[in-house]
């Protein structure tokens, strides 16, 4: 397969660790340069975007490892007990769609992480296939990453302290889960670990600031990253925890508090139409971000796992998860539907980017 993308991109890392875990092989080609061609093919410029050797396009990094992973045989990175499964989805998706604001903060608020992301972008992205100057280059990308996905995305120097805050206390539940094993649900991966590799690798985990704090701060979870980089499939099979532990439900209830309370907010702005939205989440208040219909449709997915599971599995999850944000997931609130992937053919549908056309819109 094709894997158009960027070498320093969050969604590219995280379907790279997962092609490298299967060892399936790939070409590599940057984004820029090929967009039209993305765009006729998977609908949206987005990275990563895939290409199979048969010429079907494919997009958006959660539907495309769930149809890589249900064209393999054997064990599989899903778990197969239904309560633990939809915790390893909902820590993916946080780690897809919350930890994507600490992570821009961190590289483009921070002078040593924005210099070097901006010359990264530009040798990969930029130098062979643009012909403007590289002081000039340099500069419209921190620009446009700055403005559009930090302050665009409602971090200012009023709400920076809860970007930084949320980055170290993700550090701090995934600390004290790889003190105690390898992974986030076992002895194996999961699905759990490859979305946290979003953040983890290429963001936090190489950007010099946030890489620095990780390092000092949590280097169980430096080490992790290493592992998940370098991780093959076990030949004994998934070795998962029975049940849900402290460990798992600590990380949740930051899950829920973050993820669940920005997915309900931002479903509600949505229905009222609204581009914009002030947004609340635990004591911070964000103003003015960028409404998404692609994450309704990320809670949609979200409540369409929690509709198919057993008695059984849900009570567990009820009591696992039990701050009051969770109950986005139970208290059947209606949302107006995102119309996004009615046809159930995600990754082979036309996707749309998380904000507006890339960008969030001012
Ligand atoms: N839902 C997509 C998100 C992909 C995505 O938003 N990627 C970022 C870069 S890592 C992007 O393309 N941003 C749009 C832009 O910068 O124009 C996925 O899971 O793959």
């Amino acid at each position: 397969m094709h894997v158009y993308g960027c070498k320093i991109s969050y969604y590219t890392g995280k379907l790279e660790t997962y092609l490298r875990f299967r060892s399936i092989d790939y070409d590599y080609s940057p984004t820029i340069g090929n967009e039209k061609r993305l765009k006729a093919g998977a609908g949206a410029v987005q990275m990563p975007v895939v290409q199979l050797d048969d010429g079907r396009w494919m997009t958006d990094s959660t539907p495309v490892i769930a149809w890589l992973e249900s064209q393999h045989n054997g064990s599989t990175i899903y778990p197969t007990d239904p309560a633990l499964r939809f915790a390893a989805l909902l820590i993916e998706d946080y780690a897809d769609e919350w930890l994507w604001r600490p992570a821009m903060h961190f590289r483009w608020s921070y002078r040593p992480s924005r210099l070097y992301a901006a010359e990264s972008i530009y040798n990969d992205e930029i130098a062979n296939n643009r012909p403007i100057p590289r002081i000039l280059a340099l500069n419209i990308i921190k620009f446009r990453q700055y403005f559009g996905f930090v302050r665009g995305d409602g971090v200012t120097p009023k709400t920076r302290f809860h970007a930084d805050r949320t980055y170290r206390t993700a550090l701090d539940r995934l600390q004290a889960i790889f003190e105690r094993r390898p992974f986030v649900l076992g002895e194996t991966l999961t699905i759990a670990d490859i979305g946290l590799m979003g953040p983890m690798l290429r963001h936090f985990g190489q950007d010099p600031t946030p890489a620095e704090i990780m390092r000092n701060r949590a280097p169980a979870v430096y080490e992790w990253v290493a592992r998940m980089w370098n991780a093959k499939p076990d030949a004994n099979g998934p070795k998962l925890i029975e049940s849900m532990d402290d460990l798992v439900i600590d990380l949740l209830t930051e899950v829920s508090e973050t993820h669940l309370a920005q997915l309900r907010q931002n479903a509600e702005a949505f229905g009222r139409g609204a581009m914009r939205y002030n947004q609340d989440i635990q004591d911070c208040h964000y103003v003015r971000v960028p409404t998404s219909r692609y994450r309704v449709w990320c809670l949609e997915e979200l409540l369409r796992e929690w509709e198919a599971l057993d008695d059984e599995a849900r009570a567990t999850l009820r009591t696992s998860l039990s701050s009051p944000e969770a109950s986005v997931l139970w208290d059947k609130s209606s949302f107006s539907p995102s119309k996004y992937d009615v046809e159930r053919r995600a990754p082979f549908n036309k996707a749309i980017n998380v904000f507006g056309s890339g960008v969030p819109p001012r």
